[in-house]
Formats: structure tokens, C-alpha cells, sequence
């Protein structure tokens, strides 16, 4: 193996942990907040838990904070919900709900925890979804009037701000995330949107605030060719491509990644622009920041366009579906998975992590990285040894692309505590904080450090006493 010296972590590194608005915190409906398509899936799908409480952070957010402070933690990643500032996504503010997050960015700092704010992740609010959600142009005018308030209410206290949690899994698997799209062509369409919205947003942030950073939140990995044969190599390369450097040269460049543009044309899914949208982008283009989320690596080979290139499984963020003549789908048997079928590849973060460092060169924060399992609460504790392995391999082979050179600052997995998963229940955690409740049963919702809050405490300690 290729011999690294490994520097220690700088120590002002923000170590941190990341949640979501809908996922944690619960009161879906309480003072004043408007229903998010969030709030609709679960109410569609009451057969896999009770949505409406999740973690009840809403309400016990001052004990949860004290927690991260004792875990040593350096940052929180947490969302805004929409419309529990706009309640219908645009125009009349809900005062209280914007007094819960200053309320929380108040409760962080005087922990001296570095709030990190993402401005939207997954949870559109349902009156803008009844105007036709992000196939709706008005829903940019909408968002880029719901960051406004955010930067002009919490700007003063808040130097991080990611735009879009997973842009391209909203288009790419919506189904699992809860954004829905009938072809393509629309999806593409919703994507063209959100792009406007991102360049409008962080161009906003930077006329707003003189110190503010702000930067794209993507699920970024790096895709395998099944083999070596050329074919398979140009398969990964596209589906790269798609599933990634589109995003990310967008927030960059402000362009559209070429390979991308060629083949939305060719298969008839480009979007319409309007007029003055180039320049839009071009000129929102200002990331401070990358932020990436890596769960697993992909690995794909050549379409053979049989007929079965398309595997049509329920939606996934980690599944792939193939496209005729694009990529097909493939395993790499050189990965164990975990209990939810994720693959697992810590060397593949480091991959991820040079190729970003080396395309854009900018300074990365990893806003997730975590593994789902049925933690089990037994006599009052949890003995999450998998997840500290799990967390422990990732951080040395992030230490290593450190170490090759690549510039990382912030470090949140997924997740700060317990909270529900985007579509398979409560039962699949993440938290270094175990929540007691059942999918059903919301017993008392007790806060009680796993195995793993410890061993982060102990990490954190040792990589900034230095
Ligand atoms: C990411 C999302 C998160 C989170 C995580 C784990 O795609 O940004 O919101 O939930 O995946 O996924 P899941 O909850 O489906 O296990």
C-alpha cells in the first residue's frame, strides 16, 4: 500500500452531526406551521410509522443540544423547514416558527456549536406542491423569497449555509425522498429550477452577508466500471457525469456539464431555459464550499440494450436503475453491505473525495456519512460497536485523502440522533443518540447516549486538544 504520513486533524476542524427539519423534529402542525410534502407522505404512508412526532426535537431541543455539547460536538447540521417560517411557502411569516431556530442557533452558540444551516432538504411546502411544485418557475421567486428571510433573521449568527440537500436524489430518486416527477423530461425540467434557485440563493447569500459561506449539498460518490473493458469504463464515466458532475459543475461553473447537456438533447429531457436563465446561473455560481454527502460508491457496466438494462426496484437512494444505452447496473462483489443493503466503502470516500478536490478545488464539508441499523436498546444502553467501525474507517481513509492533499474542514455524519429514515421508519437508525420509541409506540422518546456518542466524545477530545 501506497505509505501515507498522517497529519493530525487541524484543530479547529468542525466536528459535527447532521440532521434534517422533517426527520427530527416533529410538530407538523403545532404554532403555526404549514403542512411540507413531507407531511403528506407520511400521512400517505401510515402503515410504516408515526411521522408525526419523529424525535420531538421541536419541543426538546435545549436537552438535545446539551447532549451535542457533551458529545464535543464543534458543529450541527440541522434544516429550516419551509413552512414552519413560510407556512405557505411564500408571503405571511410564521413568527413563532422563525423563533424556534433562533431560539436553536442561540441554544447551539452558547455551546460554541457552530450552527450549519441547510436552507431546504426534501421538504417542499405543500401549498407551493399544489401550485405544481418545482415544475413551477414560480417556485423558485418562492424560494429565493424563503431564503431571504432565513438570511435576514439568522445571518447574523450563522456562517455556514448549504443550499439544496441532495438535489440530485430529488431527481434522480424521487420516489424515495418524497419529490415526484411523470417523466424525465420533467424531472430535468424541476432540476433546470432548482438550479436557478440554488445561483439565485447563494448570489443573494454573498449581497446579504459579507461572511457568510454558502455551498451545494449533493450526494457525491465515485462510480466504478464493473470491468476493465472500455465500454464499461465510458458506462461509469456517464453515469458520473449524470448522477454527479452535473450538480456540482452547475454550482461551480454555473453551466451545464457538457457529457450531461449532450445526452438530455439526444434523449429529448433537455429543459427549456428562458431567457436571461445562462446568465442567472452563471452569475449565482459563488460556492464558498463544496458540501457532499457519501454513503457508498456505484459500480456500472455497459448497456447492452436488451431490453434489461432497466432494473425497476422501489426506490432507493442507493439503487440504480439503468438506462438503454447509457449505463447498466452492477454489483461489486468486493463490498460487504449493510442490513439495509447499502454497500459499504470506506476507500471509495477517499476516491470521492480526490476527485472532488481535484475537479473543483475548493474546500470540502462532508454534511453526511452514516449507517442505518436496528440499534436495540438492552438493559438502559446501546452497544453500537458497528456503527463506531464503521464511522472509524471512514474518518481514516478521509484522514488519508487529507493526507493526499485534499482540503477538508467540517466532517457530520448522519446522524446527530435518532430520527426517521426518508421512507423505511423509525426502526433504521443512525443517531449517536438512541431515541426510545417504537415505529408505533412513542414510549417517553428518552435520550440515551449509544456506545458510539462516547466514542465520538473521545475522538473529538483527542483531535483538538492539540
Ligand atoms: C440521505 C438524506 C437524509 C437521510 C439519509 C439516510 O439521502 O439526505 O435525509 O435520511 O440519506 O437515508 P435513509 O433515511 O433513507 O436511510
Amino acid at each position: 500500500m501506497f505509505y501515507k504520513q498522517l497529519q493530525s486533524f487541524p484543530s479547529d476542524f468542525l466536528w459535527g452531526a447532521s440532521t434534517s427539519a422533517f426527520q427530527v423534529e416533529g410538530g407538523a402542525d403545532v404554532d403555526g406551521k404549514g403542512p411540507s410534502i413531507q407531511d403528506a407522505m407520511g400521512a400517505r404512508h401510515p402503515d410504516i410509522t408515526d411521522f408525526s412526532v419523529a424525535s420531538d426535537h421541536y419541543h426538546r431541543y435545549k436537552e438535545d443540544v446539551k447532549l451535542f455539547a457533551e458529545m464535543g460536538l464543534k458543529a450541527y447540521r440541522f434544516s429550516v423547514a419551509w413552512s414552519r417560517v413560510l407556512p405557505a411557502g411564500r408571503g405571511e411569516v410564521n413568527e413563532a416558527g422563525v423563533e424556534f431556530y433562533s431560539n436553536l442557533i442561540d441554544e447551539l452558540l452558547k455551546y460554541n456549536i457552530e450552527p450549519v444551516l441547510t436552507l431546504y432538504h426534501f421538504d417542499l411546502p405543500q401549498a407551493l406542491e399544489e401550485e405544481g411544485g418545482w415544475n413551477n418557475r414560480a417556485t423558485i421567486d418562492a424560494f429565493v423569497e424563503f431564503s431571504q428571510l432565513v438570511f435576514e433573521r439568522y445571518g447574523d449568527r450563522v456562517k455556514y449555509f448549504l443550499t439544496i440537500n441532495e438535489q440530485n436524489v430529488m431527481i434522480l430518486h424521487g420516489n424515495a425522498v418524497g419529490t415526484k416527477s411523470e417523466s424525465k423530461k420533467q424531472a430535468y425540467q424541476q432540476a433546470h429550477h432548482m438550479f436557478l434557485a440554488q445561483a439565485r440563493t447563494m448570489k443573494l447569500c454573498h449581497d446579504m452577508l459579507d461572511t457568510a459561506k454558502i455551498g451545494p449539498a449533493p450526494n457525491i460518490i465515485s462510480v466504478y466500471p464493473e470491468s476493465c473493458n472500455p465500454e464499461d469504463v465510458i458506462a461509469a464515466d456517464n453515469w458520473m457525469a449524470i448522477r454527479c458532475w452535473l450538480y456540482l459543475d452547475m454550482a461551480y461553473h454555473g453551466e451545464y456539464n457538457s457529457l450531461v447537456w449532450n445526452y438530455l438533447c439526444d434523449r429529448g429531457y433537455q429543459p427549456d431555459f428562458e431567457e436571461g436563465d445562462a446568465e442567472i446561473l452563471k452569475e449565482g455560481a459563488q460556492p464558498d464550499f463544496i458540501s457532499i454527502n457519501y454513503y457508498a460508491t456505484m459500480t456500472v457496466a455497459a448497456a447492452r440494450n436488451d431490453g434489461n438494462d432497466v432494473t425497476f426496484r422501489e426506490g432507493d437512494q442507493q439503487i440504480m436503475y439503468g438506462e438503454e444505452g447509457v449505463y447498466r447496473a452492477a454489483v461489486n462483489t468486493n463490498l460487504s453491505k449493510t442490513e439495509y443493503s447499502w454497500f459499504i466503502d470506506p476507500v471509495g470516500f477517499r476516491t470521492t473525495l480526490r476527485q472532488v478536490w481535484d475537479k473543483y478545488r475548493l474546500p470540502i464539508m462532508i454534511s453526511e456519512n452514516g449507517l442505518g441499523q436496528k440499534d436495540e436498546l438492552v438493559d438502559g444502553q446501546v452497544d453500537d460497536q458497528y456503527r463506531i467501525d464503521y464511522l472509524k474507517l471512514h474518518i481514516d481513509q478521509m484522514q488519508l485523502a487529507m493526507a493526499d492533499g485534499v482540503e477538508i474542514f467540517s466532517y457530520c455524519p448522519w446522524a446527530a440522533l435518532d430520527l426517521v429514515s426518508t421512507h423505511q421508519g423509525y426502526g433504521k437508525r443512525y443517531g449517536f443518540i438512541y431515541i426510545d420509541r417504537e415505529e408505533f409506540d412513542l414510549k417517553e422518546l428518552a435520550r440515551i447516549p449509544k456506545k458510539s456518542f462516547y466514542w465520538y466524545q473521545d475522538l473529538i477530545k483527542g483531535t483538538t486538544q492539540v
